[in-house]
C-alpha cells in the first residue's frame, strides 16, 4: 500500500512531535522539512532522519511529491504559510492559533473551502481517550442538561521575569498571549465536550510581569533556564500572563475559564469541570488516564482509562489496555489518524478539528481582547 507523503514546516518544539506522531501511523512518510535557511533545514532533516530538506518553505510547497503539509511555525507565520499551502493545492494541518486575528482566520477558512483540500488544526487535547469519553457522555445525556462549566489552563514556564520566549513578543505571537496560546485549547475542549458554543464573555486580563529580561542570544521554547544576568536585557511586556474569562454558552449556562502562565508547580495543567444536572465530570491533562465523575446520590467515581470501560465509539482512541497509560503524544496521533484516514478515503471525516474550529477560537480571542479593554461583557462575533 502506498504511503501519503508529508512535509513539515518548522522543526522547533512541536514540529518533531508531529513527525513522531505521523510515523506511528504507519501509512504516512515524512519526506521533507523546511526551516529558516539551508543549513538549519539540513541539520534538522539529518537529526530526524528525513530524506529532503528545504531552506525556504516555498521550495517545499513546490515539491510535487508532497501531498500534505504541517505548519509548525510561530504564530505570526501561520496566516502566510497556511495561505501558501492552500494556494499550492496541498492538504494542510496547522498549529494553533490558526492566525493572528479573526480577519485572517476567516479568510483562511474561505481559502481552504475554495481550495477543496483537507484542512485541520492541532487541537490535540480533544483526541485523548477520556476527553472523547466525556464528549460521548454529554452527547448521550449521561450528564443531563449542562448547568455550569469551569476550567483552567495553568503553566509555570513563564513564572519568572527572566523567562523568555517569542510568545512574549506581540509581533510574533499576537495581541493576546496566554489566551491565544493556551486559552485556545481550553475554550476548544470545553466546547468540544459539551457541544455548546461560547456566545458572550467578560474578560479580566493581567500582565503579571510588565517588564521581563530578554536574552541577548536566541533560546528555544522552554530553553532559557541556564542564562546568566549579563546575557539579559529589560523589555516591556504588553500581553497577558493571566486571564479569567466569564463565559455564557448558547444554552444559557455560564462558566469561568482561567489561564495563567505564572502558576508555580503547574507544568501543563489543562483542567475542566462540567456540572450536569445528573452528574459532573472533571479531567486534568497532567493525569490524563483518570476521569472523575461526581454524583449527589451515589459515591463519586474515577474512571481509569481502559478500552473495555469506554463507550464503543471511543475505544479507537485508546491503544493500550487499562493501566498502560496514554498521554500527550497520543492526542496528535489520534487526530492525524482521523485526518489522514479521511485524506486516504478510509474514514468518513467529521471527526477532526478544522480551520473552522481554529477560526471560532480566534473569534473568542478577539472578543476577550475587546472585553479586556472595555471592561464589560461582549458578544463573540464568529
Ligand atoms: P519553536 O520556536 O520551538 O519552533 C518554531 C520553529 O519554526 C523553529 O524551529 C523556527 O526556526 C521555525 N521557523 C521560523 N520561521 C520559519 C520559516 N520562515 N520557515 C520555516 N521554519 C521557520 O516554537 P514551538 O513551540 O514549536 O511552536 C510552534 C507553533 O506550534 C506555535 O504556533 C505554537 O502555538 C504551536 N504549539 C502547539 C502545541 C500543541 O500542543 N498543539 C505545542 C507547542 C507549540
Ligand atoms: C506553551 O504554552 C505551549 O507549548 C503551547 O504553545 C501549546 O499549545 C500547549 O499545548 C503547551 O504549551
Amino acid at each position: 500500500m502506498s504511503t501519503t507523503k508529508v512535509g513539515i514546516i518548522g522543526t522547533g518544539f512541536i514540529g518533531p512531535a508531529h513527525v513522531e506522531a505521523l510515523r506511528r501511523l504507519g501509512s504516512v512518510e515524512v519526506l521533507a522539512v523546511a526551516e529558516r535557511g539551508d543549513e538549519l533545514a539540513a541539520a534538522k532533516a539529518a537529526q530526524l532522519s528525513i530524506p529532503k530538506s528545504y531552506g525556504d518553505y516555498k521550495a517545499l510547497l513546490a515539491d510535487p511529491e508532497i501531498e500534505v503539509v504541517h505548519n509548525c511555525t510561530p504564530n505570526h507565520l501561520h496566516f502566510e504559510v497556511n495561505r501558501d499551502i492552500l494556494a499550492a493545492g496541498k492538504h494542510v494541518v496547522s498549529e494553533k492559533p490558526l492566525a493572528m486575528n479573526s480577519t485572517e482566520s476567516r479568510e483562511l477558512v474561505r481559502l481552504a473551502q475554495a481550495a477543496g483540500v483537507t484542512h485541520a488544526i492541532n487541537f490535540n487535547y480533544r483526541f485523548m481517550p477520556l476527553v472523547q469519553q466525556a464528549r460521548q457522555m454529554c452527547a448521550k445525556g449521561d450528564l443531563g442538561r449542562v448547568l455550569a462549566v469551569h476550567g483552567s489552563y495553568l503553566q509555570d514556564w513563564l513564572l519568572l521575569a527572566t523567562d523568555w520566549n517569542w510568545r512574549l513578543v506581540p509581533e510574533m505571537s499576537g495581541d493576546s498571549r496566554a489566551v491565544a496560546d493556551i486559552g485556545s485549547h481550553l475554550c476548544d475542549i470545553v466546547q468540544h465536550i459539551t457541544g455548546l458554543k461560547i456566545v458572550r464573555l467578560m474578560a479580566d486580563l493581567q500582565t503579571i510581569h510588565p517588564q521581563r529580561m530578554r536574552p541577548k542570544v536566541q533560546v528555544e521554547t522552554y530553553g532559557g533556564k541556564m542564562l546568566t544576568p549579563d546575557q539579559l536585557e529589560a523589555v516591556d511586556i504588553k500581553t497577558e500572563d493571566y486571564a479569567s474569562i466569564l463565559v455564557e454558552f448558547d444554552n444559557g449556562c455560564h462558566g469561568v475559564l482561567t489561564v495563567n502562565q505564572c502558576a508555580a508547580g503547574r507544568k501543563n495543567r489543562l483542567f475542566y469541570e462540567i456540572d450536569g444536572e445528573k452528574c459532573a465530570l472533571s479531567w486534568d491533562q497532567e493525569r490524563p488516564n483518570e476521569l472523575w465523575i461526581g454524583r449527589r446520590d451515589a459515591p463519586n467515581q474515577v474512571l481509569m482509562k481502559d478500552p473495555s470501560l469506554l463507550y464503543p465509539e471511543v475505544r479507537e482512541y485508546a491503544h493500550y489496555p487499562g493501566g498502560h497509560n496514554e498521554a500527550y503524544p497520543d492526542g496528535p496521533k489520534n487526530l492525524f489518524r482521523n485526518v489522514y484516514g479521511f485524506i486516504r478515503g478510509e474514514r468518513p471525516g467529521g471527526d477532526f478539528s478544522t480551520f473552522v474550529d481554529g477560526h471560532n477560537e480566534i473569534a473568542i480571542c478577539d472578543a476577550v481582547l475587546a472585553s479586556g479593554r472595555a471592561k464589560q461583557w461582549v458578544d463573540v462575533t464568529y
